[in-house]
């Protein structure tokens, strides 16, 4: 096993930190679990830990190594062990907001080259969540596939349906798949080329860790069934970077609840590229297309051009970006008129 097999390639070398501390040998990060990381070299697997001034210089949590990350770092106890030192540049990444409502920055995977956004055409097909997930890959310069998956719990009509909808959404190809009668998973191998790293993304319960061991050929990872309702609890809690017989190497996640696009304006206009190509025709260069004259956005839904759902959506999503954007002072005085609004609100209805 090389380097370049493990996905390491002249983009990092270009990027490497400028001085090494000595003795350092380029790993990459396979696994996170709280504080404990796992790396993998030419030899195998290695557990380590942070060194204390990567620890201390990273003011943000999207500074320290993330699954499929590229580091340096110094191997003690006869290789058994490492220490991390410094993290590379990231070529690519899928990022996210943390959960629980902060508005800080969560790194899911780094240096992808397909994110894989897998909805079940069962319960969770959802084409809002969908254009979600697309935002956040074009964010971190991932290209998106869509898999859709439990393709053998539909009709061929309800599939027929999906992938008309898939298809209205975005360009990015599609592959549809059941994981239980083995459909298009012949496809989904021809997309894993070997020293591609790919990022499994979406629901709890959609069924992308059956799909890790079909491809892997065992019951390698834990799955769980998930309710009638498709509310699944998390079965996957870690991240990790699964090596494939093929040569690829594929991260399962665990499905996520939340799934905030804040501060991905770029994103948003990436994942809407009809609706930017038409707003160069707006009459003003920052029209917000809610209600600027000469809007050229609103014309095509006036026309039945633009879909008034997909536009409806794509507002909201701006609307969600521009508040992250916002600094925290604004956001406080924003968050306490609403607070206020909803007060006099609801002192207006006991009244
Ligand atoms: N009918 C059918 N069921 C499937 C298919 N793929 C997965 N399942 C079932 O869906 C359930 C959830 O699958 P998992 O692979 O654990 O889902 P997951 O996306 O990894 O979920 P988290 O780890 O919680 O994010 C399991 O009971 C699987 O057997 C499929 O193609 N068809
Ligand atoms: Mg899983
Ligand atoms: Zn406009």
């Amino acid at each position: 096993m090389t380097l370049h097999d493990l996905g390491f390639d002249p983009w990092f070398t270009a990027h490497a930190p400028e001085s090494q501390p000595e003795g350092c040998a380029i790993a990459r990060v396979c696994a996170v679990d709280r504080g404990s990381y796992c790396l993998r070299n030419e030899s195998g697997e290695v557990p380590a830990e942070l060194s204390g001034k990567l620890s201390y210089q990273s003011d943000r949590t999207t500074d320290l190594p993330s699954v499929g990350d590229w580091v340096t770092a110094q191997y003690y106890d006869n290789g058994r062990a490492a220490i991390i030192h410094q993290v590379f540049p990231r070529k690519t990444y899928l990022r996210r907001r943390a959960a629980g409502g902060t508005v800080d920055q969560q790194m899911i995977a780094a240096n992808v080259d397909i994110a894989f956004i897998v909805q079940s055409g069962h319960f969770d097909f959802n084409p809002n969540r969908l254009e979600r997930y697309l935002i956040m890959a074009a964010d971190g310069q991932v290209e998106p596939v869509i898999l859709l998956t439990k393709t053998d719990l539909l009709t061929e009509e309800e599939l027929k349906h999906r992938l008309g909808i898939i298809a209205s959404v975005t360009t990015a190809r599609i592959i549809a798949l059941s994981s239980v009668t083995g459909t298009g998973l012949g496809e989904l191998r021809g997309a894993l080329a070997p020293g591609k790293t790919c990022c499994l993304l979406g629901s709890s319960g959609v069924g992308k860790t059956t799909l890790v061991n079909r491809l892997v050929g065992l019951d390698a990872y834990a799955t769980r069934t998930v309710s009638a309702t498709g509310e699944g609890t998390h079965t996957t809690t870690r991240r990790q970077l699964i090596q494939l017989e093929s040569g690829a190497m594929l991260i399962d996640t665990p499905g996520m609840r939340e799934l905030g696009v804040l501060g991905a304006a770029d994103g948003i206009d990436m994942g809407f590229a009809e609706m930017t190509a038409l707003a160069t025709a707006c009459r003003y260069a920052d029209c917000t297309h809610r209600h600027e004259p000469g809007c050229a956005v609103r014309a095509a839904i006036q026309r039945g051009e633009l879909q008034e759902e997909r536009y409806a959506n794509y507002v909201k999503l701006r609307k969600e970006s521009e508040y992250f954007e916002m600094s925290s002072l604004d956001k406080r005085k924003k968050d306490k008129s609403f607070g206020r609004l909803v007060k006099s609100v609801k002192k207006g209805m006991k009244d």
